[in-house]
């Protein structure tokens, strides 16, 4: 198994991105980079950078979606750890073999130009495990 590369980001479940911009921007002292929506994951994320990671909050775009039946189910908090990975497509048929249940068999679309590809939290002991590879034109 190749080792992932670093821990790129931690996404955080929030009900309003709004209201919590200003508890990471001006407690924490945490640099904003900015908003964007994942239409696929039915998110709306923003960034905050941290040293070499990054915190995303992740707001819900539609009821019934991962992040609302998270925040439903267990209130807002962490929600995820992402790493990344090189060969992404390589790394999810490593995991695979290896056992692992993955959620997405390839990689999808995610925010700031990642290839993104899930683990299902039972397959990684409770932690909602994201795999990210920058896309070409953005490596
Ligand atoms: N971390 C840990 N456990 C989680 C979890 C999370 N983020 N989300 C759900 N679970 C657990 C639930 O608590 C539940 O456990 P129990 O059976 O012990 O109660 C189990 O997983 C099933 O959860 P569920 O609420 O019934 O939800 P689903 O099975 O419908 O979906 C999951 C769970 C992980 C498959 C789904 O949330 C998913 O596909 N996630 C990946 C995509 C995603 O999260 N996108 C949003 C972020 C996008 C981005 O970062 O760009």
């Amino acid at each position: 198994m190749e080792a992932v590369k670093a821990i790129n980001h931690l996404g955080i479940a929030v009900h309003s991105i709004d209201d919590q911009r200003s508890f990471y921007e001006q407690m924490l002292g945490a640099a904003f980079e900015g908003e964007e929506t994942v239409p696929e994951q039915k998110v709306k994320v923003a960034f905050f950078k941290v040293g070499g990671v990054r915190l995303e909050l992740l707001e819900p775009t539609e009821p019934g979606s991962p992040v609302a039946k998270f925040l439903d189910k267990r209130g807002e908090g962490v929600h995820h750890v992402a790493y990344t990975v090189a060969d992404l497509p390589a790394r999810i048929a490593e995991l695979k073999q290896a056992g692992a249940r993955m959620i997405d068999d390839e990689p999808r679309p995610g925010a700031h130009h990642m290839r993104i590809a899930f683990m299902h939290p039972k397959s990684s002991h409770g932690v909602l495990t994201e795999l990210c590879e920058p896309s070409d034109d953005h490596a």
